[in-house]
């Protein structure tokens, strides 16, 4: 697991773990080099502003759209048909861990998380414990109304029917009597749908290429600067490719924080092919013997189709210019989309293939459920989500915090 608190830190006794805001760091350097200037834009703070870049068209920083910003792609035309093996390790705990029990470093991020979800938990854990007022018995309405809330909780409609049938058949059993366990034991299924896909195997790889792709205005250009942010804190050299060279500003939004993050951006300009510059950063990449390589894509094209197209294209030109290239294909989905994201994550599994997802705008929103309808239904694993605009509010997912963070 990827450790983000603490980082190794220099001091004339030697190296020492230190339990640091990062960011505070950059901060200092940014003030002494001089930065704050740069090229007139106002830059932003990364510990206390949202992030301030040119706002995507029609999306809002913290007022969360509820509807899906693209409708073209919303269709859903097929299922996924990668079925990725069962991590046989990663067994559901008999219990999930009290959190009085955990150390206090991790019930403090236990905590923050449960802040940033709030309004998931409101819709899902809230509206159980009013469901189950007052009942003695689990029966056949009860069921029926959980598996209803569950829908409009948006872990989609598939993952709440199946949920719901295998606790049906637990009470058939006579192995669930009681709704007051019912809470926990849904927290132990959905536990069991998170956790039951494979991970990719880390590899030593360099240059390590990631291309993220997502509709527009999902978080993809801000969540790669934070993912650039933590890798640069842990000391790897990252290079971006801006290959958004569809929309104005998108090159010049990366840019931004290439700079602010201390990582170079491979550019041209805008209108010219995404995949030409794929091709030069992946060289540039070679030469400079980066350790990451982000590439950012457009989330709007003329049509679904160009989009696809074009992401196809960027895909197979990385191949080209470097074996097994890109390694990893990140999908970002928008948890504020609800449901939708889960129709985005099997439009774009197949037609281009995605190794992972992340999940962003997790604050704020009731629809953080839909992250586990997404798992269930594409096999993707959940890799990092989003709970906040700062540099340090992308964290890599962790089933059982997200857990208990909206079903208490
Ligand atoms: N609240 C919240 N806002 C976020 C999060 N991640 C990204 N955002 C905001 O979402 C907005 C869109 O982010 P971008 O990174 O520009 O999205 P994009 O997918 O690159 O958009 P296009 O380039 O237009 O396709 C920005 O205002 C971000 O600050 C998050 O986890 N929480
Ligand atoms: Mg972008």
């Amino acid at each position: 697991m990827i450790k983000w608190f603490k980082r190794k830190k220099s001091t004339p006794e030697g190296e020492t773990d230190q339990d640091l805001a990062p960011v505070a760091i950059l901060e200092e350097e940014a003030a002494s080099s001089g930065e704050a200037a740069w090229e007139g834009a106002r830059v932003p703070d990364l510990e206390t502003d949202a992030l301030e870049m040119p706002p995507s068209p029609g999306i809002m920083a913290t007022e969360a759209p509820e509807e899906q910003t693209d409708p073209s792609l919303t269709v859903i035309t097929g299922e996924s048909e990668e079925v990725l093996e069962l991590a046989p390790e990663l067994e559901p705990p008999a219990e999930m861990e009290a959190e009085e029990a955990l150390p206090p470093q991790k019930r403090r991020f236990f905590g923050r998380l449960r802040e940033r979800l709030t309004r998931t938990r409101e819709a899902l854990s809230s509206k159980m414990d009013r469901l189950f007022l007052g009942k003695r018995v689990i029966d056949a309405d009860l069921l029926e109304e959980l598996e209803e809330l569950l829908i409009s909780a948006d872990l989609g409609v598939d993952t709440s029917i199946e949920l719901i049938e295998q606790t049906r058949e637990k009470v058939r059993r006579k192995e669930l009597t009681d709704p007051t366990r019912l809470k926990s034991h849904l927290k132990k299924e959905m536990f069991g749908v998170l956790t039951q896909v494979a991970e990719p195997v880390p590899s030593l790889v360099k240059p390590w290429v990631v291309m993220v792709i997502g509709v527009n205005g999902v978080g993809k250009t801000t969540t790669i600067a934070k993912l650039a942010h933590h890798d640069r804190r842990q000391g790897e050299k990252v290079l971006l490719v801006a290959a958004d060279t569809f929309r104005a500003a998108a090159v010049e939004q990366l840019e931004i924080w290439g700079q602010r993050v201390e990582a170079e951006v491979i550019r041209q300009k805008t209108g010219s092919d995404p995949a030409a510059v794929v091709f030069d950063g992946l060289g540039a990449a070679l030469a400079r013997r980066v350790d990451k390589v982000y590439i950012d894509t457009a989330g709007r094209l003329h049509t679904k189709v160009n989009l696809m197209e074009e992401l196809k294209k960027v895909k197979r030109t990385a191949a080209k210019k470097i074996e097994g290239a890109p390694h990893e294909v990140l999908l970002v989905l928008d948890a504020t989309t609800g449901q939708n994201a889960i129709s985005q994550a099997r439009l774009f599994h197949e037609a281009i293939g995605v190794t992972g997802v992340i999940m962003t705008k997790l604050d704020g929103t009731a629809k953080g459920g839909v992250a586990i309808g997404v798992v269930k239904e594409t096999g993707l694993p959940l890799k990092f989500i989003g709970v906040g605009e700062k540099m340090d509010d992308l964290r890599p997912f962790d089933p059982e915090a997200y857990l208990e963070a909206i079903i208490s």
